[in-house]
């Protein structure tokens, strides 16, 4: 472990406060990062103050105005030597999220490399950013629409993506011309700071330090600057709803825009006729995969009513098999949660689903051993129970029987929450009610494969208290850019479009 953070810079971190680059100054607190496992201390990072984000925000807003004139291939070309550093680092950074947030290492691994995928869509996409031409109906007139890079971005992330989600945005607004300010997950310092590192040496190698920064402080210090900051025409903030309704509230006041990725309580609807050995795979990778701590994890099961007593059993033999441990040990399946109060949520969730009817099939207790550790945990439930509406962050999974389609679609639907949905089904016409206008409401809708491990080339993101944004692929890098239409007249005359005249 010594080694590994040597390796990435993080032994020392004692020395200053990291807000971009290590600063001197007064002492205005630490934050510890812990280990899940045992709760020991991985290092330590001086909080930021709102003085050193406001010279990391001025520094942002400085940067902006010139990167935004290099042509975006050559920002491409940057990004592309990124993500072949972050390839060269892909290994650290991936234990590094292991040890910091507790996921397994493969899915360490698959976080980084969502990042590197991220990098490589970008720089395609450097080369593209499209606009429209348009045909005027004024004679001698051509129209087009272009998009312009739009200033700093502030990147707020969660802990539960400590490196993906800020590659999202990072990647995205970078070949948009856009620079960004990071304020990551205080339960994931390390991460960020080493993430951090490894892109910010390649801008510093071609001169561009500043155009990604890191601020690293608290949301009442340094989030609420963020809001307030009329320099960060856009905010992108991935968390809780709670905190979503906070963001969107402050930045829309000063008529900022937001892309907000919140809460998510994604549901799997198991149809009669569906191959039961996908879902069962399905369904345990999206309960139990990440600890039940990713936005897309599966919350809510709808079996059928004439597969269920085949299914159930079938799915508590998987989660008994799921192997509980040190995530970077082979083998491993399920890591601990982040910290002490996720275990407390955890059985407070488990406690008021008892008390609303439910009844545990298998889990529903934290893990005897030292560190965050609880059993994945399946709870029979029917509709009305209140829990099943809110989003937990641990591996619980709700199964509720269902008798109609109809009617299972109108559950999944029935939450405040609208982020990702399945169904498991042979049928081509259940398939597509469930894809159609009337089925899931959900931004992401998948037939025959879980609720999460969305790839990147789609756009990622949800309706309802979800948020409504959109990152990561297709076209969701129109958030980052500003559009402006533009009406050019080759004439010797002046038509007034809409048949007006005004003859002067
Ligand atoms: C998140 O949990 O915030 O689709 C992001 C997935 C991942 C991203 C999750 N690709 O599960």
């Amino acid at each position: 472990m010594r080694e590994l953070l040597a390796r990435l810079g993080l032994s020392d971190l004692n020395a200053g406060a990291w807000a971009g680059a290590p600063v001197g100054g007064p002492d205005d607190g630490t934050l510890v990062s812990l280990n899940p496992t045992d709760n020991s201390v991985l290092g330590q990072v001086q909080l930021a103050t709102r003085a050193q984000y406001d010279a990391v925000a001025s520094e942002a807003a400085r940067a902006f105005r010139e990167w935004r004139m290099v042509p975006a291939p050559k920002r491409g070309e940057i990004v592309r030597q990124m993500g072949d550093a972050l390839r060269a680092n892909k290994d650290d950074l991936g234990a590094l999220v292991s040890l910091e947030v507790g996921k397994i290492r493969s899915e360490g691994l698959g976080e980084v490399q969502e990042s590197i995928d991220i990098a490589d869509f970008s720089v395609g996409l450097s080369r593209q950013l499209y606009g429209l031409s348009l045909h005027s109906e004024r004679p001698q007139h051509r129209m087009m629409e272009q998009w312009h890079p739009l200033g700093p971005v502030g990147v707020i992330t969660a802990f539960n993506f400590p490196n993906a989600v800020w590659a999202w945005n990072a990647m995205l607004a970078a070949v948009c011309g856009d620079t960004v300010i990071w304020k990551p997950s205080l339960k994931a310092p390390l991460t960020a700071i080493a993430t951090h590192r490894v892109c910010e040496a390649v801008l510093a190698k071609h001169g561009w330090s500043g155009v990604f920064g890191l601020v690293i402080g608290k949301d009442a210090e340094v989030g609420e600057a963020m809001l307030r900051d009329e320099r960060l025409p856009l905010i992108s903030a991935t968390g809780s709803t709670r905190m979503g309704r906070r963001v969107g509230a402050v930045v829309s006041e000063r008529f900022g825009r937001t892309l907000l990725e919140l809460g998510g309580n994604n549901a799997i609807i198991v149809e009669p006729d569906a191959d039961l050995s996908l879902a069962v795979r399905g369904i345990t990778f999206g309960a139990v995969g990440t600890a039940g701590q990713r936005c897309t994890t599966t919350r809510r099961l709808f079996v059928h009513e004439r597969i269920s007593s085949e299914l159930l059993p079938r799915l508590v033999a998987a989660w008994k098999q799921c192997r509980i441990g040190d995530p970077l040990a082979e083998g491993t399946l399920v890591g601990p949660l982040i910290d002490a109060d996720a275990v407390r949520s955890f059985e407070q969730a488990v406690a008021t689903a008892i008390s609303q009817g439910g009844e545990v099939l298998a889990g529903g207790k934290r893990v005897d051993r030292p560190g965050n550790y609880v059993e994945p945990t399946l709870i029979r439930a029917h509709a009305g129970m209140a829990i099943c509406k809110e989003e937990t962050f641990a591996p619980i999974l709700y199964v509720v029987e269902y008798r109609s389609l109809e009617e299972a679609i109108h559950l999944q639907n029935d939450v405040p929450q609208g982020l990702s949905s399945s169904i498991f089904t042979d049928s081509f016409r259940s398939a597509e009610t469930f894809l159609s206008a009337a089925g899931s409401d959900c931004g992401i809708a998948n037939v025959n494969i879980g609720t999460s491990g969305a790839e990147i080339g789609g756009a990622f993101g949800g309706e309802k208290e979800t948020g409504g944004g959109r990152e990561s692929g297709s076209d969701a890098w129109k958030a980052y850019m500003r559009r402006q239409t533009n009406t050019m007249n080759w004439g010797r005359d002046l038509p007034l479009a809409q048949g007006i005249t005004f003859d002067v």
